[in-house]
């Protein structure tokens, strides 16, 4: 899978070189490319903003250079990539939107900053691949990076061979619609906490039924939304 980023801070992107992004990269499962917005901005100042037409608080992108990086971009792809532009004002990002990005060949993140990106540019990136804004979650960042950031880690791993094993991918919360179940390694005893006697019984049918319960009681204390 290639993922092309355009940002205004590549640096942000430096820690998609350690850990097992790191490692699938090195493998050739990922070819993530990080491009400076600001290479494609002419003055002598590289401006890549602009104060609002109709007014209002804070600085707009300017829509010239990101013409310019996504065009670059666009030549370099053998197919019409998806852009991912990270925004609060998208539509919510889940594991079913992971799932669903993990299977383009080839995605596109437009990092956002100040009040936002000129509208006209999405739906200049809608004549080159198909456009979707997307949220994290109900707050405000300071720009789009650590969102996606965090959206590349989700997608990256669903990417065939970025995790060892494939069954630690189903086995995980959100997958089933619950939340995770607790987990306990050794020792059974720790500072007076004892890990349940069910997991240590060696009944497996037990385990899953206790398993089961635990994941609907958590899911009903900490997110009865997922129950709906
Ligand atoms: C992403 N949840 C929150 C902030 C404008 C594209 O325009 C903008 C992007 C951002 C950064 O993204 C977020 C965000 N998911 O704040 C303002």
């Amino acid at each position: 899978m290639r993922i092309n980023v355009v940002t205004i801070f590549p640096s942000f992107f430096d820690v998609l070189e350690v850990s097992l992004l790191g490692k699938a990269r090195g493998r050739g499962l990922l070819d993530v490319r990080v491009h400076d917005l600001r290479d494609h901005a002419h003055d002598r100042h590289r401006t890549v903003d602009d104060t609002p037409y109709g007014g209002g608080a804070g600085m707009v992108m300017t829509p010239e250079p990101w013409g310019l990086a996504l065009d670059a971009i666009a030549a370099d792809a053998d197919s019409r990539p998806v852009f991912v532009f990270p925004s609060p004002a998208g539509e919510r990002f889940t594991q079913s939107t992971a799932r669903e990005l993990a299977d383009s060949p080839h995605l596109v993140f437009g990092c956002g900053r100040y009040e936002g990106i000129d509208e006209r540019v999405f739906s200049y990136a809608a004549t080159l691949g198909e456009v979707r804004l997307i949220s994290l979650g109900d707050y405000v960042l300071n720009g789009g990076e650590v969102a996606a950031m965090a959206m590349i880690e989700a997608i990256g791993r669903l990417v065939p061979g970025v995790v060892g094993n494939p069954e630690s991918l189903v086995e995980e919360s959100h997958e089933d619609g619950l939340l995770e179940y607790p987990s306990y390694t050794k020792p059974a005893s720790w500072r007076g906490y004892d890990v349940p006697d069910v997991l240590l019984s060696g009944h497996h049918g037990k385990v899953a039924e206790w398993r089961h319960e635990q994941q609907l009681e958590r899911t009903k204390q900490r997110r009865p939304d997922l129950l709906d």
